[in-house]
């Protein structure tokens, strides 16, 4: 198969790079964590993720890739020099989260980088936690003593029970944007937006709402106390020399 022989020549070849983009704390505007977000550099072209991550997930391949993106986000986070530091959001795949001592693999990378586990974040979907709740609670906990922050992403299109997120140590909620796309005009997205931020708070987790592209879609989440904003009106993704204030 030609593109899964392009992606292990693309793994050998270091041809993937990470972006970053910024995740905004509502109240005052300041960046306060960047996502990683894979993109593979091919013949002088970016490819997104979403072209090549499914077929990465069959071929179990991203389990490579996925560790070269977080060894790199972690080695880069730990290079930063400013005065606040930010956490860095790396993205695990379903495949990646069952994969037997992922545990002690992190653990190995945020050694190796010399970042600390408190600047870490994980996310993860709904998928990766419904097929095994109590294995997912074991390997979310052992992930939450090496300090890291543990977000569900595309939180709301997936099936997890809202009894399985009672039991999960977890952190945050990203809210999916196919629902943010929604607010200012959408009765049935705003409605589901505001759940999920009073539903998250009452479980004593952070939200954040993703693909913000609207001053109006702001406008809404600030004033109904969502923590924190992600999207292209505030920042693109970006390689990492564009962000990382280095003094
Ligand atoms: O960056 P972009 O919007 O093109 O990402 C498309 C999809 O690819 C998103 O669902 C995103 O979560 C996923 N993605 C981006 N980077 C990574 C990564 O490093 N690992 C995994 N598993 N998925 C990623
Ligand atoms: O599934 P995940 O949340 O990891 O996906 C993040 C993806 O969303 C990235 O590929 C990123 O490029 C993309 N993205 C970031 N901001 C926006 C936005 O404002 N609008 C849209 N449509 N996509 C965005
Ligand atoms: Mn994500
Ligand atoms: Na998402």
């Amino acid at each position: 198969f030609a593109l899964e022989t392009s992606l292990r020549r693309a793994l050998e070849h270091e041809e993937f790079v990470v972006h970053y983009q910024a995740q905004i704390r509502v109240s005052d505007g300041r960046p306060v964590g960047y996502e990683a977000l894979l993109r593979w550099r091919r013949n002088e072209r970016l490819v997104a993720p979403d072209v090549f991550v499914p077929l990465a997930e069959e071929t179990g391949l991203i389990v490579p890739i996925g560790e070269h993106v977080l060894r790199t986000a972690c080695r880069e986070a730990a290079a930063q020099r400013s005065a606040e530091p930010f956490t860095i959001a790396v993205n695990l795949s379903p495949c990646q989260f069952r994969q037997r001592r992922l545990v002690e693999r992190i653990a190995a990378i945020l050694e190796e980088t010399g970042l600390d586990g408190h600047r870490l974040e994980l996310e993860i979907t709904e998928s990766a936690i419904t097929a095994s709740a109590d294995d997912a609670v074991r390997t979310l906990s052992a992930l939450k003593a090496l300090g890291i922050t543990l977000s569900i992403d595309d939180f709301g299109i997936g099936c997890s029970s809202l009894a399985s997120l009672k039991r999960l140590p977890i952190d945050k909620l990203k809210i999916d944007r196919s629902f943010v796309a929604g607010l200012g005009h959408a009765r049935d997205d705003q409605e589901i937006t505001l759940a999920i931020i009073s539903m998250g708070h009452n479980l004593g987790l952070q939200v954040l709402a993703e693909g913000v592209e609207t001053s109006e879609q702001l406008m809404f989440l600030r004033k109904h106390g969502c923590d924190l904003v992600q999207g292209f009106l505030l920042a693109a993704p970006s390689p990492v020399a564009e962000f990382i204030p280095s003094a």
